[in-house]
């Protein structure tokens, strides 16, 4: 079984992989990277439209799965959250984004406050279309520590470690991570559509 990967984010290609290993193949690697209008209100919305865009162009025979996630800060009324991306502006980069939150924070005088990460994973295939979501909650910080990982990971600090994701080793994030909870839950929708008894 092959899995086409909706996503040109080479952090969460990384990530991906590294779950399922060489069954999972990156779309552009099938067909030229295109622009995909993600306006859904919520991160299930976004990885269905991310999915489906991909599946639409592929065989019909093809499982494509997306990923859409962010990052939620209670004390910025859950901002970013499905801004995550474009924080800072539209075609913000990653580290645009990053100075921004931490900009937000320093505003407000937050030195540091709960946060979580959020990953909606979609899987698009011929017998329907499902979503699964995994959390992983714990505190951003006013500063970026650390070059691991990617996204918002050097400020932010899982729920029991005293260093941030950027610092830490990336097999910490691998195993506790918001992605790594949702790919978990979308491994035994895939065996029943590989059984056929969906
Ligand atoms: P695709 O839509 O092509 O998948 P994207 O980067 O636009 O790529 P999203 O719309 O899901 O993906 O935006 C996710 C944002 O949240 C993006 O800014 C990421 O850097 C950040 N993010 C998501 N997961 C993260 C993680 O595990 N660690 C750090 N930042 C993360």
């Amino acid at each position: 079984m092959q899995i086409v990967l909706a996503t040109s984010n080479k952090g969460k290609v990384k990530e991906i992989s590294g779950f399922f290993g060489e069954i999972v193949v990156p779309y552009t690697h099938i067909i030229d990277a295109f622009d995909i209008e993600e306006n859904g209100d919520t991160f299930a919305k976004n990885a269905i439209i991310k999915a489906r865009a991909i599946y639409e162009k592929l065989p019909d025979d093809s499982i494509v799965i997306a990923d859409d996630s962010g990052i939620s800060v209670p004390m910025l009324g859950g901002e970013p959250g499905v801004y995550s991306a474009r924080y800072a502006k539209i075609g913000a980069s990653d580290k645009d984004n990053l100075h921004k939150l931490i900009n937000e924070l320093k505003k407000k005088n937050i030195k540091c406050t709960a946060a979580y990460y959020t990953a909606a994973i979609a899987l698009v295939c011929l017998e329907g279309e499902f979503v699964v979501h995994g959390w992983m909650y714990g505190n951003v910080i006013d500063e970026a520590l650390g070059g691991g990982g990617f996204g918002y990971d050097p400020m932010f600090i899982p729920e029991g470690f005293d260093k941030t994701l950027g610092e830490l080793p990336s097999d910490i994030k691998s195993d506790f991570s918001h992605r790594t909870k949702a790919l978990k839950l979308i491994v035994p929708i895939m065996e029943m559509i590989k059984l056929g008894r969906i």
